[in-house]
């Protein structure tokens, strides 16, 4: 077992890390603040190879492993949430999924534009009555000769409006719940995909997520992804990846609220000294550079395990669990440590304290992953 980094994910985190710091965090507090997408900046994460990280070399992607994905997501987190959701979310969710169950041409077709970074994805499962329940999806997909039908709702889709292809889930066969669900892949500048509300959000306001209708929209038969009736396993699978670079975020929310605390501990002065010499706060940094490490470790513990192709569902939602749970201590702690000038805006702690929480909510809510946990445990 080796707990450092190789030479080789050194030299891709210190390009990783130059790039968040000199194009990145220049901007996080105003994307955040106006609630602004910034299409400049993930253009330039799709030229340099970032948006298909885990996807081989031969479609499009850097051949990278998940243990290295999950360090370069922790390092974009550290400079903005929003930035790195985006980007887990077309690695994780879209071009893993589409690398595991995509036929040749399909990644040919779809893959490749996705990883190389011409366009990017969007994955739609949840409904207005269908979130942590996937299996109650009212969007259906008809077939009709060579093309499916698709008609419903999907909500809180991240890249919706400015993804190119999107993942859509939809019941090919209601009666049969969860077996019913089929995945399709969609051109988003078709004809019936018609994209709804942008979503004033608390945290991660410079990633975009938004409604989107299916009215009549023709589906390709040949772009269903894997088989009918077995969109709910894929959708699960995929959110299994998803997890772990939501993991990789919450540790760099976390990170960056604890770097900014250190800082912040020795140079704001109390009773004629930095307040970092009390005791009140040095606790407080001991128990969050304590549990962001512990969170790190199995964020990598899971990716690790989905590198070496065993199975890593209950790993992913247990560092989704703990990570997420520590994102949202850390940056308590961190903006208690700056007093009201953490409560403002404009600070950065307060965007951490704002960000960190969605990650309890999305690709599962802790709930969930508490469901998921033990069902493994019991079973
Ligand atoms: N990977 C692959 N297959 C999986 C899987 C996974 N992680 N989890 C479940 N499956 C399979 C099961 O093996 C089962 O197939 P078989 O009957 O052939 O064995 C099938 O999917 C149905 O599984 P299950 O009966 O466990 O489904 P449930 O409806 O009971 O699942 C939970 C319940 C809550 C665990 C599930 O619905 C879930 O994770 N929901 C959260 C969804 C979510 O994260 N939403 C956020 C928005 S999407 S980004």
């Amino acid at each position: 077992m080796n707990f450092g980094p190789t030479e080789d994910q050194k030299s891709l985190l210190e390009r990783v890390k130059r790039f968040a710091v000199q194009e990145i965090e220049p901007i996080a507090a105003e994307i955040d603040l106006k609630g602004i997408f910034p299409d400049d900046v993930i253009s330039k994460i799709g030229r340099i190879g970032l948006n298909g990280m885990i996807i081989p070399k031969e479609h499009g992607g850097m051949g990278l492993d998940t243990v290295t994905y999950a360090m370069a997501i922790e390092e974009l987190s550290r400079a903005s949430a929003s930035v790195s959701a985006t980007v887990s979310v077309n690695n994780s969710l879209v071009c893993y999924t589409l690398d595991k169950f995509g036929s040749e041409n399909q990644k040919m077709k779809f893959l490749v534009p996705l990883a190389n970074g011409t366009y990017i994805g969007s994955f739609a499962v949840t409904e207005p009555a269908a979130g942590t329940d996937a299996s109650s999806m009212q969007t259906t997909a008809k077939r009709e000769g060579d093309s499916f039908v698709l008609n419903g709702t999907k909500i809180f889709i991240t890249n919706a409006g400015k993804s190119k292809i999107a993942l859509i889930f939809a019941m090919t066969d209601k009666e049969k719940g969860v077996k019913g669900i089929t995945s399709f892949i969609v051109d988003t500048s078709s004809k019936g995909f018609v994209v709804g509300k942008i979503e004033d959000k608390m945290g991660i306001r410079g990633s975009q997520q938004a409604q989107i209708f299916f009215e009549n929209l023709a589906v390709p038969a040949e772009n269903m992804l894997g088989k009918e009736g077995e969109g709910f396993k894929i959708a699960m699978s995929a959110i299994d990846c998803g997890r772990i670079g939501i993991s990789a975020q919450a540790v760099g929310i976390a990170q960056a609220a604890l770097d900014d605390s250190v800082k912040y501990a020795k140079e704001r002065f109390q009773f004629g000294k930095p307040i970092g010499d009390f005791q009140a706060i040095q606790w407080k940094i001991a128990e969050m550079v304590t549990l962001t490490n512990a969170a790190r470790l199995m964020t990598l513990r899971a990716a690790w395990k989905k590198d070496k192709g065993e199975r890593f569902t209950m790993d992913a939602s247990m560092a989704k669990l703990f990570a997420s749970d520590v994102a949202m201590r850390v940056t308590r702690e961190a903006v208690q440590v700056h007093g009201g000038h953490g409560y403002m805006k404009g600070s950065n702690v307060e965007r951490f304290f704002r960000d960190a929480k969605i990650t309890e909510i999305y690709e599962g809510t802790s709930e969930v992953q508490k469901i998921v946990i033990s069902r493994e445990m019991l079973k």
